[in-house]
């Protein structure tokens, strides 16, 4: 537990410290057309079930143009049931077995490969080849898939030979050398400069491409020295023809500062922009985007950055701007996708009360459960960005133009002729005539709606003499493309979301983190009939059970547009009723979640 608080304390203190840290027309759109644009998308479905991440490659990834899906760790790894099974035992390898991890068999990895290349999404492997295991784990049992292991020891693998001889953690991070030969976090550090080392290493990377792996995330690779890293992508297969038939797509995890810069890794492929990371996380949760047209500027060059508002380290152990932001986190998600720089990487995750180690929804076994973005802890805020997946791809390659600002919340830009979009970063909606380069015609919204397959879910704008007037909602976002024609029925056009677009009713998803006492219920009441109309009794009832404890989930229709307030209610076996504290929470009901449905994410008070 110390040490893995001095591994939050560390990052907490490089992150702080570190200083170099097309249709012309919109005339209506083929039939099943399939997004266009280079798909480089990248989604971290952090700690999905293989089978989920098939489903959701074949249901909403490929229709919406998402490029590739960045998987957890498929290796075998620890299992630690006395830490109730915590997310980071993927960080812990315990053999290259693809055969059973907590996400699922080899089989359903294989399935989920070819289920996602079908649907044009490829698969990024997160590889973890800098270590093996930890000193915390050793004598803890046999791994995911069976092994016996002891830390330096993993039979018919590794021996005690191919670790480093520094057996201890790093302590000085200004010590190259150190950084790269000693433990991270006790976890024991691989000597990668062994040839025999680098061909196992390789030998694993390339089965996963056999398998159909399209590219890696190189776990901890400032870690590794570049030479040995070097090495070992020298020894990888083509990927499969599918997917261009090259060399597989290599992004380095690197958390640069003043020892180690993402340049000393770039030559082998990309790297993660940690500074990006923290320079629009900051923007958005301060309300201060105005100056964000030229975000990413004197970081690593675009083609070689990886760019992301969070991930799943960041989200735990230097929280800037997370799910638990709400509306400016979805924002700040959706203008990654509108801005030229960097290759944009979507986080999708859970949600955790308390222990930051705390797994996925899991069996009582500690495997995963299958993913349904309605129940459990799933957050899917994925989903919530979608339609901006389709921008990105549809104005590749054209720079920013025509930016206007209205103070420091509000920013607009064109990229091109091929799109427009305009964030709002304030409490207050803004409405204004925008002037863009779009040919004229009628546009799907695709900030509040999605385009998959011809069909506009969203509201829709007229574009005339290259203007347009729109409310942009509050924390909210418009951007039109013209891959995504929209329509304007009788009511007229420009609807905002909730207002009366497609969604009349809207799915409300409330997700509540209580503690009960055993008997007790949960319901959620509030001002309208939906809701109970204040009456405990009419309410609508949460449900929880031992995987997702204390998150309560429940789902219920209400109307589009409509204003309310409501509370969390515990319900006592003896009829009686304890409301929650402060004043009532205040919403309205809108299509944010995407798909007429939208969440709520609430935690007693
Ligand atoms: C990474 N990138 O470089 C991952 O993004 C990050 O999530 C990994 O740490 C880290 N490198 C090692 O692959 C995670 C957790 C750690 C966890 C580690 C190994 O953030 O907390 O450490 O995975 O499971 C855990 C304990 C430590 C203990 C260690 C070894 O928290 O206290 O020392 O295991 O037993
Ligand atoms: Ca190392």
């Amino acid at each position: 537990m110390g040490v893995r608080r001095s591994l939050a304390a560390l990052l907490a203190a490089l992150l702080g410290c570190a200083t170099s840290l097309v249709a012309l027309t919109v005339a209506a759109s083929p039939a099943h057309a399939a997004p266009s644009g280079n798909r480089d998308v990248i989604v971290h479905l952090f700690q999905w079930r293989w089978k989920s991440i098939a489903d959701e490659c074949r249901t909403t990834l490929g229709p919406h143009g998402f490029g590739a899906v960045q998987v957890s760790p498929p290796q075998e790894h620890v299992v630690l049931p006395a830490e109730d099974y915590p997310w980071w035992q993927d960080y812990q390898p315990v053999s290259y077995k693809l055969d059973q991890t907590r996400r699922g068999s080899r089989a359903d990895f294989i399935d989920m490969v070819n289920t996602c290349r079908e649907a044009g999404v490829k698969i990024y492997v997160d590889a973890v080849i800098n270590h093996m295991t930890g000193t915390g784990s050793a004598g803890a049992g046999p791994g995911s898939a069976g092994s016996s292991y002891s830390k330096y020891d993993y039979p018919g693998i590794y021996q005690s030979q191919d670790f480093n001889d520094c057996r201890r953690d790093i302590t000085n991070w200004n010590d190259k050398w150190e950084v790269q030969h000693c433990e991270l976090v006790g976890l024991a550090d691989l000597k990668t400069s062994s040839p025999y080392v680098q061909d196992r290493i390789a030998a694993y990377l390339n089965e996963l491409i056999d398998l159909g792996v399209a590219g890696f995330r190189i776990d901890a690779a400032k870690h590794i020295p570049e030479g040995d890293l070097q090495a070992i992508l020298s020894r990888l297969k083509n990927v499969h023809p599918a997917w261009g038939g090259g060399k597989p797509y290599i992004f380095q995890e690197v958390i640069a500062d003043s020892t180690i810069s993402t340049g000393s890794y770039t030559h082998l492929g990309s790297v993660t922009e940690f500074q990006y990371h923290r320079d629009i996380s900051h923007a958005f949760a301060n309300g201060n985007i105005a100056h964000l047209t030229g975000l990413g500027s004197g970081l690593t060059p675009s083609d070689k950055a990886v760019v992301f508002v969070v991930n799943h380290d960041t989200q735990r152990y230097e929280p800037i701007l997370t799910h638990t932001d709400g509306a400016r986190y979805d924002l700040a998600q959706k203008f990654m996708l509108a801005h030229p720089y960097g290759t944009p990487k979507v986080m999708s995750s859970y949600t955790w009360s308390g222990d930051d180690k705390a797994g996925p929804p899991m069996h009582s076994d500690g495997t995963t459960r299958p993913t349904d973005c309605s129940a459990d802890r799933w957050l899917c805020e994925h989903r919530a960005v979608a339609g901006m997946v389709g921008f990105h791809n549809a104005v590749a390659g054209q720079g920013i133009g025509s930016a206007v600002t209205d103070g420091n919340g509000r920013l607009a830009f064109a990229r091109g002729s091929a799109g427009y979009a305009a964030f709002n970063a304030t409490n207050t909606a803004w409405t204004r005539t925008f002037t863009t380069s779009l040919p004229d015609g009628v546009y799907c919204d695709v900030a509040n709606g999605t385009f998959v397959d011809g069909v506009c879910d969203g509201p829709s704008y007229q574009v005339s003499g290259g203007k347009f007037t729109a409310t942009v909602p509050a924390n909210g976002a418009v951007a039109l493309h013209v891959e995504a024609p929209g329509s304007c029925g009788p009511d007229g056009c420009g609807t905002p979301p909730g207002g009366g677009d497609d969604c009349t009713t809207v799915t409300a998803r409330f997700h509540a983190t209580v503690t009960t006492w055993y008997g007790q219920e949960v319901a959620v009441v509030g001002s309208i009939p939906e809701l109970g109309s204040w009456q405990p009794a009419q309410g609508v009832r949460l449900r929880t059970d031992s995987g997702t404890y204390p998150v309560w989930s429940g789902a219920v229709d209400l109307p589009a547009g409509v204003g309310f307030e409501y509370k969390y209610v515990k319900l006592n076996p003896d009829g009686t009723v304890e409301w929650e504290q402060g004043g009532n929470r205040i919403a309205t009901v809108d299509d944010s979640g995407g798909g007429c449905s939208q969440n709520f994410y609430d935690s007693w008070r």
